[in-house]
């Protein structure tokens, strides 16, 4: 991952790991998302033990550094540190975002935000980058609530300055909408993930790409930005 000018992280694609949804396993998923260019892998796991979490989050920092990726965690600090990985993604309902960054001061730290309120308060508190959503359904994550709609992409864009990332219900197809609308980058789960991960991942990779060099999303939602 590359410093901007302006000193925030370029994500490009945001990869994220889903065992239940993947079919030749994680570490193959992670493996050709990082040969599909990926520069960022989220290792996401809501129930495995921790022993067992620990030593998957060591292969797949492993593979992220032999690609020279970053390797971040969801949820769990504890294993982000363990594993040295490079962040940790938290959301609302996970450790507060000062205690993070006290454990973490150099990490990557990403938080998960529903509304422009959560998205002042994660920037002030340090954090690095925004997940932003639900955007559209999903049925990916149980607890992800009720879609916000695109429009919140470019309220967050035009008041806060870290990169923002749409996650949600996220196909090829509302790639160039989300970008339009102030998103920076893209996550998407059940789109990507499956028999042909590598390919599907790629295919993202070109969209993103394609329309962020159409879309200077910063110039753009400055423009209609009449709060400073
Ligand atoms: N956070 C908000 S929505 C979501 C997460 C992890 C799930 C996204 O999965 P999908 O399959 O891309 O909708
Ligand atoms: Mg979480």
């Amino acid at each position: 991952m590359q410093e901007n000018e302006g000193g925030s992280i370029d994500i490009g694609f945001y990869f994220i790991t889903d065992r239940r949804l993947s079919v030749n396993g994680i570490f193959e998923d992670v493996r050709e998302a990082l040969e599909a260019g990926v520069k960022i892998i989220q290792y996401r796991e809501k129930q495995l033990p921790t022993r067992k979490m620990y030593e998957e989050g060591i292969e797949i920092g492993k593979l992220c550094r032999k690609y020279g990726a970053r390797y971040i965690v969801n949820d769990r600090i504890d294993i982000a540190m363990a594993t040295d990985a490079d962040g940790v993604h938290i959301g609302q309902e996970d450790m507060p975002l000062e205690i993070a960054r006290n454990l973490m001061p150099d990490a990557i730290i990403g938080v998960s935000c529903s509304n422009l309120e959560e998205a002042i308060k994660a920037e002030r508190g340090g954090a690095d980058y925004l997940g932003v959503g639900p955007i559209y359904r999903t049925s990916t994550k149980e607890d992800a609530g009720a879609p916000t709609g695109i429009e919140i992409l470019g309220e967050i864009k035009r008041n806060v300055n870290i990169p923002i990332v749409a996650i949600g219900g996220i196909t090829l197809e509302n790639v160039r909408k989300l970008i339009e609308a102030g998103a920076d980058s893209v996550s998407a789960i059940s789109a990507v993930i499956g028999e042909k991960t590598g390919e599907n991942v790629a295919k993202f990779v070109k969209e993103m790409e394609k329309w962020r060099m159409r879309y200077d999303t910063d110039a753009r939602c400055k423009e209609g930005n009449n709060h400073g």
